[in-house]
């Protein structure tokens, strides 16, 4: 009986995120991640933010497997690439696109507690200026 119960509010609440992330109309298109070991404490993921009908922004994110999770750009500053916060969040232009990819914009975990393996989902939620959160599964790819 109890576990009939468990079973039927863990749908409940799938059909409650299913449902708020048709509402957000921000569509997140093929997040993603690198595979890492243990021992690396940081990790970017990428992903395509698909605007809806006005133009918002992806100001942070969260993640059980880290510590923090920042909205990071990557600069070339006197010929050195570095990476820093994204003043401000990362624009997601309605109807256009804003495109995370490794040397540009990304979701960076920070103090990772585990080992990013090939085929692994990570949840990542994912907070808007506007919009409802999020929550998407980025997979772990060997590149
Ligand atoms: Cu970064």
């Amino acid at each position: 009986m109890k576990r009939w119960m468990v079973l039927g509010l863990g749908m409940a609440l799938l059909a409650a995120a299913c449902s708020s992330s048709g509402d957000a109309g921000i569509v997140v298109k093929d997040p993603w991640g690198r595979t890492s070991p243990k021992v690396a404490t940081a990790a970017a993921f990428y992903m395509i933010l698909e605007g809806g009908d006005t133009t918002d922004h992806l100001i942070g994110a969260d993640a059980d497997v880290c510590g923090t999770v920042e909205i990071h750009q990557t600069i070339m500053t006197d010929g050195v690439m570095k990476m820093q916060p994204a003043e401000g969040g990362i624009e997601i232009p309605a109807g256009g696109a804003a495109v995370l990819e490794p040397g540009g914009y990304h979701v960076m975990c920070i103090n990772k507690t585990v080992e990013l393996k090939a085929g692994d989902v990570i949840p990542l939620t994912l907070e808007f200026e506007n919009a409802p959160s999020q929550t998407v599964n980025a997979e772990i790819r060997e590149n």
